[in-house]
This record gives C-alpha cells, sequence and structure tokens, in this order.
C-alpha cells in the first residue's frame, strides 16, 4: 500500500527503478526515476478509509489519477488530476493526517507535496526531505512510529532514513536493511502491530522484517513472477491490520492485480483487471 510502481517499458532494468535514472528523454518533463517510457503507476491505498487497501492508477504524464474502491474488475470510483500535465514527481500514498483515509502525493527532488483529500486541489503538505533537486534515495512511505500518520523514507543502498513527521527536517530512523544493491523497497505493517517496518522483494523473494532496525529478516517466502513482469505492491486486503503480498502485471490495455493474504508462498487469493 505504501509503494508505487512504474508501468514501464520492459527496458528499465530493476535496479534502475529504485534510483534517480534521469533520461535525456524523461529529463524533458522530469518523470519519476527510472522511467524510460511510461503511461503510468501502479499504487495501492485505503482511499474510502473501509479498512481494506485497493488498487489505484497514477498517469504522471497527465496528472489524471483513477482509484477503485473494491478489488474487483470495474471502473475507476474515483478520478480526478493532482499534478498537472508533465509537471511529474514520484507518486505517494498515505493517510498523511491520521484520518484513516489514504491519499495522494508527488515528491519532487526533495519537495513532497501531500494532500489530505482525493480529488484535485493544491498540496495541504509543502516540505522538503531528501538532499535537494537530485534526491537519490528510493521513497517509500509509512507509519514508522505506529500514532496513525504515514511519514517519508528515504532508502539510499540499503540505508534507511525515516522520519516521523511530515514536515521539513532530517531522519528521525536511520538503520540498514538488505544490501547496498537490492531488490525492491516496500514498507507495511507484516505483523498487524501498527508499525510499519522495510520489506525487500528480490525477483519473486519477499524478506519482510517487523522492526525499524539494523538486522535480518525475519518473514522469507516467494511470491509473483518478479520484475518486469510482476511488480510488488503490498497491502491489507481482508482489512484485518496486517499487510500482505500483492503483484501487479501491466498489460496491453490493463493492470492484473494479484493478492495475497498471508505473507507465505501460495496462490494470489484476489485477481482483478483495473486501470
Ligand atoms: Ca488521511
Ligand atoms: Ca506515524
Ligand atoms: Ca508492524
Ligand atoms: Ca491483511
Amino acid at each position: 500500500m505504501k509503494i508505487s510502481r512504474f508501468r514501464t517499458a520492459a527496458t528499465v532494468v530493476a535496479t534502475a527503478a529504485l534510483s534517480v535514472t534521469v533520461t535525456p528523454a524523461a529529463a524533458a518533463h522530469d518523470a519519476p526515476p527510472g522511467v524510460l517510457s511510461s503511461d503510468g503507476v501502479e499504487v495501492t491505498g485505503d482511499w474510502d478509509g473501509d479498512g481494506v487497501d485497493s488498487a489505484g492508477w497514477f498517469n504522471f504524464e497527465t496528472g489524471e489519477w483513477r482509484l477503485r474502491n473494491e478489488n474487483t474488475s470495474g471502473e475507476a470510483d474515483l478520478e480526478f488530476t493532482y499534478g498537472g500535465p508533465w509537471e511529474g514527481g514520484y507518486p505517494i500514498v498515505g493517510d498523511w493526517n491520521n484520518d484513516g483515509t489514504d491519499t495522494i502525493g508527488l515528491v519532487r527532488g526533495n519537495n513532497w507535496l501531500l494532500r489530505n483529500t482525493n480529488n484535485t486541489g493544491t498540496a495541504n503538505l509543502d516540505f522538503f526531505y531528501g538532499n535537494g533537486e537530485f534526491e537519490e534515495g528510493f521513497k517509500v512511505v509509512g507509519d514508522w512510529d505506529g500514532d496513525g500518520d504515514d511519514t517519508p523514507g528515504l532508502v539510499r543502498g540499503n540505508n534507511w532514513l525515516l522520519r516521523n513527521t511530515n514536515n521539513t527536517g532530517t531522519a528521525n530512523l536511520d538503520f540498514t536493511y538488505g544490501d547496498p544493491v537490492d531488490g525492491v523497497r516496500i514498507a507495511g505493517d507484516w505483523d498487524g502491530d501498527g508499525d510499519d517496518t522495510p520489506g525487500l522483494v528480490r525477483i519473486n523473494n519477499w524478506l519482510l522484517r517487523n522492526s525499524n532496525t539494523t538486522g535480518d529478516a525475519e518473514v522469507d517466502f516467494d511470491y509473483g513472477n518478479g520484475f518486469p513482469s510482476h511488480w510488488p505492491l503490498p497491502g491489507d486486503w481482508d482489512g484485518n491490520g496486517s499487510d500482505t503480498a500483492g503483484v501487479a502485471e501491466p498489460r496491453n490495455v490493463t493492470i492484473a492485480w494479484f493478492f495475497r493474504n498471508e505473507n507465505s508462498t501460495g496462490p494470489g487469493t484476489i485477481a482483478f483487471n483495473f486501470m
């Protein structure tokens, strides 16, 4: 639920999606990191505050967001623009104000522009976190301290730098997890205790840790087919308080979503198409 995915050409390697790789074509319109060509980004979050995370999609070329409230095939329940055409930015979603609903945000360089409602408008929160225009850290979002609000994180190599408030400042938590060059960085509440903690997905191997401290993975399983056919998107699909594995598979005119309600190897139990 706290990670977004670029629906990109297969030419983008996994590591490129994790670091700022501004190509000449992308630089022309400030495309999100790692994107060579793309028409959208997948996200998951609880748009209606019912406790269940569901699918969403952001088109960074037009600023259009499409969010769906049910994990079934169908049209968007919410459709609006946030971030104008070609303004770009790295899309993130989270519950910035602890009202139970996940909403949208964009990160441009180190400028975090968060909005508390899922509709067109300007940023309700506008602050800086990271090192300037060329911050290379992979953006993650989560409730690191379990107080109910989601706040920023940056992962530089294997260094996780997490902040507990949505305002300008430095990291409150600083630890290492994973290898310097590693899989896709994710975050979620794997054990349902209220705090979000790190995860790594290496190809299709999910390695989850339950505390925001240096150490090894506590949960280790395989799910999905790995990048680039599947992109990991964790979330709470059954509303029981714990985040579990999901993947999105971009197809020609839609995206196939496969969610599982346990962090273990096995088939997806929820499957649908939405874009
Ligand atoms: Ca909220
Ligand atoms: Ca928090
Ligand atoms: Ca937790
Ligand atoms: Ca769950």
